[in-house]
This record gives structure tokens, C-alpha cells and sequence, in this order.
């Protein structure tokens, strides 16, 4: 494996088209990816809903979660379902709900950063969101014995939030955004998707 084969491609998981292509409209914060995107039109618009079709997920298991914290999960949602560009960091995974997951995506220092300073006076119950929660109302909540704690508490550092939360989906890294090194959640697509040339660089072998 490796080389050609990982650039341009979808995860087989839940919600993703077989293969890339335009879109002719994205929803919001989705909207960078429309040129070649992973999701559909619908998928990008319930990207940005609370408790959506798509993983029946409730932001708000500890209370609302607050605007500014909310959009970067929402961006986290939009480059999972929408990104081409996560081919070298694809695995085999054996779930109930997908037959492919993302593992170490290498993503940016800043990306990592703000996520954590938006949202560490939030609270949540659990570190890792995939796994040990109430599912009986059919969405999500705080599972008996937890407490709902302040992120700063359940992810000491930056690098803990983004780790640990989607089970090491992706890796902290030193590099900048705009390095070529690592992946943005966060970009401007007037001068293109920048993640194509990090797919690329990491598909020959870069580390
Ligand atoms: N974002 C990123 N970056 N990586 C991801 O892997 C990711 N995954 C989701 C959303 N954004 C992501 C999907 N989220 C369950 C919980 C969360 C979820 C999908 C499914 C869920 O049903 N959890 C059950 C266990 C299910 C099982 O593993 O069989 C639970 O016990 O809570």
C-alpha cells in the first residue's frame, strides 16, 4: 500500500460517498470542501445540527455547549465526513457502525490549540466520545457515576482534547498551518484545499 492509491479517496464508514467529487453546495462551515468533498449536501447541513441523523450525538450532555466551542466540533464533523484527503491515515477498523476509521491524522498546532481554548470551560463526562455512554432516549448522555468536569480537567493540554476525544482519529503536532506537514480543519479554499499536498507529501513516506 501507500503512494497514488491513498490520494483521493473516501473512508467506507457511515455516511461517506464511495468516492469524491464536487458538490454543488455545502452547507456553512462545510462549504470549503465543496470543489471534491467526502459528504453529500445533506450530510454538511446536518453537520451543523444538534443531535443530528448522523450519529444521533448531543453536544449538550453537560449543558449547552456554547457557540464558540460548538464550531470547531462542527469543523471536526465537516473535515471527517467531507475531507478527500485523509487516505494515508485511513484503517480497517471492526465497528457496528463503520468498516474504516482515521487514525494519527497529524493536524495542525493552531487547529489543536483553538479548539482546546474555546472550549476549556466547557464540561463534558467522558474523555474518549465513542464509547461508554447512556444510549437508552436514544441520544447520548452522561452515563451514571460520571460527573460532568471542565475540559481543562478531563484534557489537561491541548494535545489531550484532540487525541483522546475521537479515540486518536488524529495526532497533535508542532507543525503550523500552511507548513505542508500537517492537516487543517480550518482553511480558506480561495487558494485551494490546502490537505492535498499533505496527503501527498505523507502518502510517499514523509513523517
Ligand atoms: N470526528 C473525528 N475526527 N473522528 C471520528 O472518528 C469521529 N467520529 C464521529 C464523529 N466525529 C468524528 C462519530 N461519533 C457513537 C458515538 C460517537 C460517534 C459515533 C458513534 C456510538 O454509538 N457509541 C457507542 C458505542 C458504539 C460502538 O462502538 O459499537 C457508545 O457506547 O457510546
Amino acid at each position: 500500500p501507500g503512494g497514488a492509491s491513498l490520494l483521493n479517496i473516501c473512508m467506507d464508514a457511515k455516511h461517506h460517498k464511495a468516492k469524491p467529487g464536487p458538490e454543488g453546495e455545502l452547507h456553512g462551515q462545510c462549504t470549503p470542501w465543496k470543489a471534491n468533498a467526502c459528504c453529500t449536501g445533506n450530510t454538511s447541513t446536518e453537520a451543523h445540527q444538534d443531535q443530528s441523523y448522523l450519529y444521533r450525538f448531543n453536544w449538550n450532555h453537560c449543558g449547552v455547549m456554547p457557540r464558540k466551542c460548538k464550531r470547531h466540533f462542527i469543523q471536526d464533523t465537516c473535515l471527517y465526513e467531507c475531507s478527500p484527503n485523509l487516505g494515508p491515515w485511513i484503517v480497517k477498523t471492526d465497528s457496528s457502525w463503520r468498516r474504516e476509521r482515521i487514525l494519527h491524522v497529524p493536524l495542525c498546532k493552531e487547529d489543536c490549540e483553538e479548539w482546546w481554548e474555546d472550549c476549556k470551560d466547557y464540561v463534558t463526562c467522558e474523555e474518549n466520545w465513542h464509547k461508554g455512554w447512556n444510549w437508552a432516549t436514544g441520544t447520548n448522555h452522561c452515563p451514571w457515576g460520571t460527573m460532568c468536569r471542565p475540559f481543562k480537567q478531563v484534557f489537561p493540554r491541548a494535545a489531550d482534547l484532540c487525541e483522546k476525544i475521537w479515540s486518536d482519529s488524529y495526532r497533535y503536532t508542532t507543525a503550523p498551518r500552511g507548513s505542508g506537514r500537517c492537516i487543517q480543519m480550518w482553511f480558506d479554499p480561495a487558494q485551494g484545499n490546502p490537505n492535498v499536498a499533505v496527503a501527498k507529501y505523507y502518502s510517499w513516506g514523509g513523517r
